[in-house]
């Protein structure tokens, strides 16, 4: 049984999708990361960089106590393997679907995940700040783009760096980029959303994950850093 200890944001979805498409038994407890449950000692204790997602696998491969994950990257690594699902086992093919994790990882979450902050979130406007990371998301949509002119998905067949990029796809419109700019993305887009088990997902997700009460300026201030 897997524990997934999680949020409906793209970093929380991508592992819900690889579970969803590779038919994992697991169990959901939603970390509402609004109201600060994310700094929960019991959380904390298997994700200490107090973010979502983290699962906890209590039948580990060999056996023994619960192995813990967190970093939804190495979350999507761990259960590709275990389960021997959208990666490939030859090294060459490993480090196909690896690179385009990791790129998703370091580059285009992060950037959009900035992108979100300063075009939705942050209490002033700062066209610098802006400008940046509008300017950079378009130029890894472009990447991207220029990576599937010639093949279905990023690395090969159907993979976990499909899986860890497409949540980061879905909120293009808040990016403020224009998915008619880069048709090989807007293709790939159509085919992974058109994936039964990623419909359900997106489907289900607000059911799973009760929003409860409306946030207080203060869990607001926590969220962003702003208060200890
Ligand atoms: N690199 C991390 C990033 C995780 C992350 O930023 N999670 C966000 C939600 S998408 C979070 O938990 N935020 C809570 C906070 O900022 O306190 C991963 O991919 O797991």
């Amino acid at each position: 049984m897997i524990e997934l200890h999680s949020w409906p944001t793209p970093n929380g979805l991508k592992v819900s999708i690889f579970l969803e498409e590779a038919g994992v038994e697991h169990t959901i407890f939603p970390v509402n990361i609004g109201k600060g449950q994310q700094f929960d000692p019991h959380f904390l204790s298997f994700s200490p960089n107090n973010r979502i997602p983290a699962i906890r696998d209590l039948d580990p491969p060999g056996g023994g106590e619960p192995i813990t994950v967190f970093e939804s990257g190495a979350i999507l690594f761990y259960l590709a393997r275990k389960y021997e699902k959208f990666i490939p086992t030859d090294p060459r093919g490993t480090m196909e679907v690896v690179q385009w994790l990791m790129w998703q990882m370091g580059g285009l979450g992060p950037m959009a995940g900035q992108n979100h902050h300063f075009n939705i979130y942050a209490p002033e406007k700062v066209p610098y700040a802006i400008n940046r990371y509008v300017n950079e998301t378009a130029r890894l949509y472009g990447v991207l783009d220029k990576r599937l002119a010639d093949r279905d998905y990023v690395a090969g067949d159907y993979s976990i760096a499909d899986m860890a990029i497409y949540p980061w796809i879905v909120p293009h419109e808040n990016q403020k980029q224009n998915l008619d700019d880069f048709p090989n993305v807007k293709r790939w887009f159509a085919a992974v959303q058109a994936r039964p088990a990623v419909a359900k997902v997106y489907s289900e997700k607000d059911a799973l994950y009760p929003a409860g009460e409306p946030q207080t300026e203060e869990e607001k201030a926590k969220l962003f850093g702003l208060k200890k």
